[in-house]
């Protein structure tokens, strides 16, 4: 097992797509854990993170990396899904205004919905005012943030304003998360709550409703 996980972490590293396909697809049929995957491509991605930061990769290498996890999420997606839950509950979900990255709330997405939420999800660089029209259209009881960068995570406090503006925000609640945010900063900007992964994005949300 741990030639197979190594295998799909060298993948993600290198940025090979259809091996990483591959190898998530191999280690499935060899009985690996769905979520013992996931964590091992989690991993990956905090390495390379690392050699970002130490000035070994740059945003090519970071973005085929990205894109290797993100075959790799599609192959594994069936596989995290809860089989015994029934739909709970709408959710409008994306990454705040001018960030793209969208593999962690990807992730969440896919959580919701294998927890058996219903998620509109408007992907990355979502501005207040589409968040704010998606909840009128959609009538969805949860908005679902996800923020990577400094520089953009004010962008949610922006969002919660534009809901109250709109006179939405006592109809929704509003969760938020990604790497640089805590629980601390979540309340500051008035979220109802905040949760540092993706299994956590689910508990949060069935205990929001
Ligand atoms: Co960027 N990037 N990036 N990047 N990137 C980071 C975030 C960074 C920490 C790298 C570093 O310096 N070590 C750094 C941010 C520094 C900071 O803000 N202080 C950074 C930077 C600087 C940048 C650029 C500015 C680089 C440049 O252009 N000079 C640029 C910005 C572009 C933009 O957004 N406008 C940029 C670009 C990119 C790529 C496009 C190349 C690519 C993204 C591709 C994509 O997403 N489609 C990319 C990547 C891949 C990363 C790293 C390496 C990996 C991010 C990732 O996917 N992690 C990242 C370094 C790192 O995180 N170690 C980095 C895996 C993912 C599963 O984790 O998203 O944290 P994460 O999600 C977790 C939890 O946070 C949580 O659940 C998930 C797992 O369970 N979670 C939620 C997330 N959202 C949630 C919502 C919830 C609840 C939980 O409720 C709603």
């Amino acid at each position: 097992m741990n030639q197979i996980l190594k295998g799909i972490y060298d993948a993600i590293l290198e940025g090979e797509r259809e091996n990483t396909k591959k190898q998530v697809q191999a280690a499935l049929e060899q009985g690996v854990e769905a979520r013992t995957i996931l964590d091992k491509m989690i991993e990956a991605m905090g390495e390379v993170g690392r050699l970002f930061e130490e000035g070994e990769y740059f945003v090519p290498e970071m973005l085929i990396s990205a894109r290797s996890m993100q075959e790799g999420l599609g192959v594994l997606k069936p596989h995290l899904a809860e089989a015994d839950v029934k739909a709970v509950g709408k959710v409008v979900a994306g990454t705040v205004k001018g960030d793209l990255h969208d593999i962690g709330k990807n992730l969440v997405v896919m959580m919701l919905e294998g927890g058996g939420f219903e998620v509109v999800d408007l992907g990355c660089d979502v501005s207040p005012e589409q968040f704010v029209q998606a909840v009128k259209e959609t009538g969805a009881q949860i908005v679902a943030m996800s923020a990577l960068l400094t520089t953009t995570m004010p962008n949610m406090k922006v969002t919660i304003d534009a809901l109250k503006e709109a006179g939405l925000r006592d109809k929704v609640k509003v969760m938020v998360g990604g790497a640089p945010l805590n629980a601390q900063y979540a309340e500051q900007i008035g979220a109802d709550g905040y949760s540092p992964d993706a299994p956590g994005a689910v508990r949060l949300a069935k205990s929001l409703l």
